[in-house]
């Protein structure tokens, strides 16, 4: 194997094992099915040219890419499953195109068994891409992740019924585009930033699907305490998954708590309305076992980012495309075993108070007080805006982020947005006349939310986004994050701040043309960049 897509990766990237816990074998599976959902997308786009469609077949390409991204699915057999369905649906989509020919991973023939597809699969690793300049190979592998973090997003937006022909279309078109080594550097690069832009369009997708199904997110108070009795945890990021689980675990005598990145669902009016959601438990994902290992109750793992469980394996579930060998999956929206499991174990013993935070500040609560927030900058109440936003991780250098937080002076708001918050969520900075100075935006998946609320602000002071008093200082860990970045890109936003570590799949060159470009720089120390972004 070899990975390098995220920033936890082995230095020279991971070859003999992840540091996430991805073995050779999944990584080897992942590959393959990343090849071949290629080779699905070739089919695809020569039956759009003649008029031929299929849902299934756009939806597949979207959950089997997000499948492979970090921190997903770690089970073989699944992705096995996912192969075989993969090369059935190409299959299926050539018939209907009687007429068109095709090569590469359209035509690949998968092995019989699982052995037989880790083998076959060792030949379409980033390794052996066959790409051989290092910046050409660095702009396309940017592309593979930014295009993982895409499918996410459609995957999201899709479930709760918001498609677009054009963005499928367009999925597909750049997946195919990263076979091609004919490709300038001219060409990698606009690729790029058309992922960014498709992103965009995902994105809003996602954010029309969660707000005209759950309603628009409200500033809420959430407890972060427990409550006496029967308890689920809910994680991930599907608003569909946690909806539907409140609505079983009705009048059952059960409370349920989100974690990690679930957080922000407590502020949607059609998902607050339920009683038993009773607050939120824990961090960010990477502090799942020891926070897992100690919630007395069942786990449901909605999307990434699961880690191998330890002593809690019986008691966690996943559904959706989340996999962990050995762990039970309910794949269809029936969480009668996850109640089950709930309900015969001993729930909390008493209730606890670990005081409260505030999450829901997303684009339409942010944008009522618009006028209030204009008010507070023309008189000099706020100086400045940071969006300190992203993913959180274990690698060391992340505590720069809680640090820049405290650091940053009291006429400064703080956005924030993804698990990178819970370095600091907890945190009480206070108000800037009734504006509180922490405005949870709410998750990664919301930075479309955040990218509108900052146009919303340069359209009212008649300006660029650039020109704002406004500085992203963001985190990364996954390729949504990669996708999120190259959005911004696209849009034309400079001066981005990014850490703790730049991604290993970017070469010195690529790296100089965003700094030349867009003046992307490392973060350094909290009071550096302070001093540097207020001067
Ligand atoms: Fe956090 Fe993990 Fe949200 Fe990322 S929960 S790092 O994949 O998706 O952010
Ligand atoms: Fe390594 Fe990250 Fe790939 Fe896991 S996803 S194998 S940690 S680079």
């Amino acid at each position: 194997m070899f990975c390098y897509q995220c920033e936890q990766t082995a230095k020279g990237g991971c070859t003999k094992a992840g540091v996430c816990g991805k073995a050779d074998s999944t990584a080897t599976l992942q590959d393959l099915l990343l090849h071949l959902t290629k080779g699905l997308s070739q089919v695809a786009i020569a039956a759009r040219k003649e008029g031929v469609t299929d849902a299934r077949v756009n939806r597949f390409v979207a959950e089997a890419v997000f499948s492979t991204l970090t921190n997903v699915n770690f089970d073989d057999a699944r992705f096995v499953t996912l192969i075989k369905e993969c090369v059935a649906l190409r299959e299926a989509l050539k018939a209907r195109v009687p007429g068109a020919a095709f090569d590469g991973p359209a035509v690949i023939q998968p092995a019989a068994d699982l052995d037989g597809l880790v083998a076959q699969g060792r030949q379409y690793g980033v390794e052996n891409d066959p790409e051989t300049d290092p910046d050409l190979r660095s702009l396309k592998h940017t592309l593979t992740y930014g295009l993982k973090g895409v499918a996410a997003y459609v995957d999201h937006a899709a479930i709760l019924g918001q498609e677009d022909e054009k963005v499928h279309a367009s999925l597909q078109e750049l997946l195919v585009a990263t076979l091609s080594t004919d490709l300038t550097l001219a060409q990698c690069v606009e690729a790029a930033l058309e992922c960014g832009r498709v992103n965009i369009r995902a994105m809003e997708l996602l954010d029309a699907a969660n707000t005209t199904t759950y309603g628009h997110p409200e500033p809420t108070e959430v407890r972060l305490g427990a409550t006496r009795g029967k308890a689920i945890l809910v994680s991930g990021h599907d608003l569909k998954d946690l909806a539907t689980l409140l609505r079983q675990t009705e009048g059952k005598g059960i409370n349920v708590y989100t974690h990690g990145e679930m957080l922000p669902c407590t502020a949607y009016p059609e998902l607050k309305k339920y009683k038993h959601l009773a607050g939120h438990y824990g961090t960010a994902w990477q502090n799942q076992k020891k926070e897992f290992a100690e919630f007395p109750g069942a786990i449901l793992m909605t999307t990434n980012c699961i880690q191998k469980p330890t002593t809690y394996l019986e008691n966690i579930f996943t559904t959706g495309l989340v996999g962990w060998p050995g762990a039970v999956h309910v794949p269809n929206g029936d969480f009668t075993p996850v109640i089950e499991k709930a309900l015969s174990m001993d729930g909390f013993p008493a209730d606890t108070d670990k005081g409260t935070v505030m999450t829901g500040f997303a684009r339409n609560a942010v944008m009522s007080v618009a006028d209030t927030v204009i008010g507070a900058v023309k008189s000099g109440d706020i100086r400045h805006f940071f969006l300190v936003g992203g993913c959180d991780g274990a690698k060391p250098g992340r505590n720069y982020y809680t640090e820049f937080v405290e650091k940053a002076p009291k006429d400064t708001v703080i956005l924030t947005l993804a698990c990178g918050k819970f370095r600091f969520f907890d945190k009480k900075l206070g108000d800037i006349g009734g504006i509180p100075r922490l405005l949870d935006v709410g998750q990664c998946n919301d930075a479309y939310s955040a990218v509108q609320i900052a146009l919303a602000l340069a359209k009212a002071f008649d300006c660029g986004v650039n020109d704002l008093p406004l500085s992203l200082v963001l985190s990364w860990y996954e390729q949504k994050a990669v996708a999120i970045l190259l959005s911004l890109l696209a849009l034309g936003i400079r001066d981005i701040r990014l850490g703790p570590s730049l991604p290993a799949f970017i070469t010195p060159n690529v790296l100089s043309y965003l700094v030349e470009n867009y003046n992307i720089a490392p973060i350094s120390t909290p009071d550096e960049d302070l001093k540097a972004i207020l001067g």
